[in-house]
């Protein structure tokens, strides 16, 4: 059985590296947007689809990071954190609805 089992094992490897993404794309990353004294912090630059942004709300106040064009809202009570998936490729500007002079930007590349 040992025999068998390792055979297995081999084709399933071998399947997996031929399906295997091309090299020169990078593997998606996370990325942290800070909340803090009623700002977003800096938002990274070279976004790209498939990237997170992990939005953390250091505040004692709850936020939003809402898109001007509504393709997302994280909703973040006091000291939590919440997670965006960037979908896809453009530049969404956000704010936050309970505080609107609260604005930043995503650029994200396909
Ligand atoms: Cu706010």
């Amino acid at each position: 059985m040992p025999a068998r089992s390792t055979v297995v094992f081999a084709i399933a490897v071998l399947a997996l590296s031929t399906s295997a993404v091309p090299a020169s794309v990078p593997a998606p990353r996370t990325y942290t947007v800070i909340i803090d004294k009623m700002k977003f912090g800096p938002v990274p630059s070279g976004l790209r689809v498939g990237d997170k942004i992990r939005w953390i709300n250091r505040d004692l106040f709850r936020h939003t990071a809402t898109a001007t064009n509504r393709s997302f809202e994280i909703d973040l009570l006091p000291a939590t954190e919440g997670t965006l998936v960037l979908k896809r490729a453009g530049t969404v500007t956000f704010f936050c609805k309970f505080h609107p002079g609260m604005r930043g930007q995503l650029v994200v590349r396909r």
